[in-house]
């Protein structure tokens, strides 16, 4: 069997906005790869990049001479994965590409130097590809499903695209052990005095937001049973003895018989630690809001994305500004915070559109929100609607999917302007609900004033 190494090439050290946040998660999808491939009995390894730099991957891939190197791909990391796929093609090193990055743009990566591409869901596709590579070689990979590769003759094959209709149940619980998971704890611990960790008790969404990437899991939905996950936390408790967790899922709500069955299996279990999580306005109600609380959830997380429900229904979202403000207003009153993820910039979003969107948030203070101005991923809705209007940063090689700009949009400028309005807004409102602190609160209004008078100035200049 040929000898595997799975890695991703995400680098802290090379993150200098994570060096600020430093609330690092292992990539959990690798470790589901390395938990299966283990049950099959293929021997497979796993090298952590998070922690450590690049010298330091190839001097461990030098000495390890592995045959094939699975690399996660995601937004963020295509030039080192880049850089690592010429480094297998000089090294005689098969490189095999997963992941959301990969699975968009599986022509330019195969005609990069990548050797291989699995898109969507990895387990069955990584066994079959390492099987058929004993057997018949990378260039004959025929017949797997979610595989693209080059043949002999260099014509690129991509096989059909299959979304796996299996029980999440009948996969192994992720391979922890397969890193060095306290170097996550630790940090933690360092910056934050909690030791977290992540896990997902579902895979895939199936909700139509145009700008959102659905390229691993299509529209599909697939949830764990509650049981698993409670098993799964009691071995992370009985390992690492965390004191927070976080469910990386899409939507931890978005069942509500399977929230209340699995806080009855964590009550009996007498199991309650401190966790965020994300939810939909449209997907929570104020019980589950009390639930939440008693399962430990401090602080969910909803996608508010914009004050207007022009946008909001423009985006295709599905969700009103009554339930995010209904939403916000259950956690405050169980004593959870709400966060919200705010989004600027989606196409046709006019100033109006802007200035509501600052006027929301400001009204409904959530307790945190973090802002993006849009960007058109390669398979959303948004990138088919948007594809013309797409201002190309240099050539493939030379930008990332977050880099692309779009045209006839407001400036970037602009919307810098309107994140540090709202940033301004936000922060007075905060500070005369408190009626203190006057000399901060003239400051944010003339921080405020300054911002309107660039956005309008600005509003003018169509990119
Ligand atoms: C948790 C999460 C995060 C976390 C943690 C990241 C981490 N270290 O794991 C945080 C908050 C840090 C994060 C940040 C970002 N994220 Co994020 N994140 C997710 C989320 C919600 C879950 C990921 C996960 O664990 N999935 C579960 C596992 C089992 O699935 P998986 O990772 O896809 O792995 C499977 C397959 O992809 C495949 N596979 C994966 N790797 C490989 C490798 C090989 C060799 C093979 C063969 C197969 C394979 O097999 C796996 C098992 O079936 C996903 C959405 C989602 N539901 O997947 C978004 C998602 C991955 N994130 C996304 C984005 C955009 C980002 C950011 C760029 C956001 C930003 N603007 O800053 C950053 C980048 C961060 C970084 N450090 O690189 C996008 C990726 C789009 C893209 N084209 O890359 C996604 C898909 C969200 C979305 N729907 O748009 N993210
Ligand atoms: S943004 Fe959230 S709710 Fe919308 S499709 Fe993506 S994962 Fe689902």
């Amino acid at each position: 069997m040929q000898k595997i190494i799975l890695t991703h090439t995400y680098f802290i050290a090379e993150d200098p906005h994570e060096q600020e946040v430093m609330k690092p998660y292992p990539p959990l999808g690798l470790l589901y790869l390395s938990a299966y491939l283990k049950r099959e009995k293929i021997p497979v390894s796993v090298y952590d990049t998070t922690f450590s730099t690049y010298p330091e991957l190839i001097a461990h891939l030098g000495a390890e001479k592995p045959d094939v190197l699975g690399i996660h791909c995601n937004l963020l990391t295509k030039y080192n994965v880049m850089k690592l796929i010429r480094y297998c093609n000089e090294n005689g090193i098969i490189s095999l590409l997963g992941g959301p990055d990969a699975s968009t743009q599986v022509e330019e990566f195969l005609n990069y130097g990548a050797d291989i591409i699995i898109s969507g869901q990895g387990e069955e596709a990584l066994v079959g590809v390492l099987q058929a590579l004993d057997d018949r070689g990378k260039h004959q990979l025929h017949g797997i499903d979610n595989v693209s590769f080059k043949d002999a003759r260099g014509t690129i094959v991509e096989n059909p695209r299959a979304a796996s209709k299996r029980q999440l149940d009948e996969y192994p619980f992720p391979d922890r052990e397969a890193i060095d998971l306290h170097k996550y704890l630790d940090t933690w611990e360092k910056y934050h005095g909690q030791r977290s960790v992540s896990l997902i008790t579902a895979r895939g969404c199936a909700f139509t937001c145009k700008w959102c990437s659905h390229s691993v899991y299509g529209w599909t939905h697939r949830r764990r049973k509650p049981e698993q996950v409670l098993a799964e936390i009691q071995e992370i408790i009985a390992r690492y003895q965390p004191t927070h967790l976080w469910f990386a899922d899409d939507v931890f709500t978005v069942n509500k018989r399977w929230l209340i069955k699995f806080h009855g299996l964590m009550r009996d279990a007498g199991i309650r630690l401190p966790f965020e999580c994300i939810s939909r306005a449209d997907k929570i109600d104020e019980e589950m809001v009390e639930i939440l609380k008693d399962l430990g959830c401090y602080r969910v997380w909803f996608g508010a994305e914009s004050g207007s429900q022009r946008v909001l229904d423009a985006m295709s979202r599905g969700v009103t500004k009554a339930q995010i403000r209904d939403a916000t207003l259950w956690c405050k009153k169980h004593g959870l915070q709400a966060g919200y993820f705010v989004m600027f910039g989606y196409p046709g979003e006019a100033l109006d559109d802007i200035y509501e969107t600052i006027d929301f948030v400001e009204a409904e203070q959530p307790d945190a929100y973090l802002t993006t101005v849009a960007y058109p991923l390669r398979g959303t809705s948004m990138y088919e609607e948007v594809q013309e209007r797409i201002i190309r940063n240099g050539d493939w090689e030379k930008h990332l999917q977050r880099e692309l700009g779009l045209s006839e949009r407001f400036s970037d400028q602009l919307y810098q302007f309107a994140i540090k309005k709202l940033a301004s807004d936000y922060r007075r409102r905060q500070l005369s609900e408190k009626r203190e602190q006057l000399l901060k609160r003239a400051y944010h209004r003339m921080r405020s004033v300054y911002c309107d008078y660039k956005i309008r100035q600005l509003s003018h200049i169509r990119t």
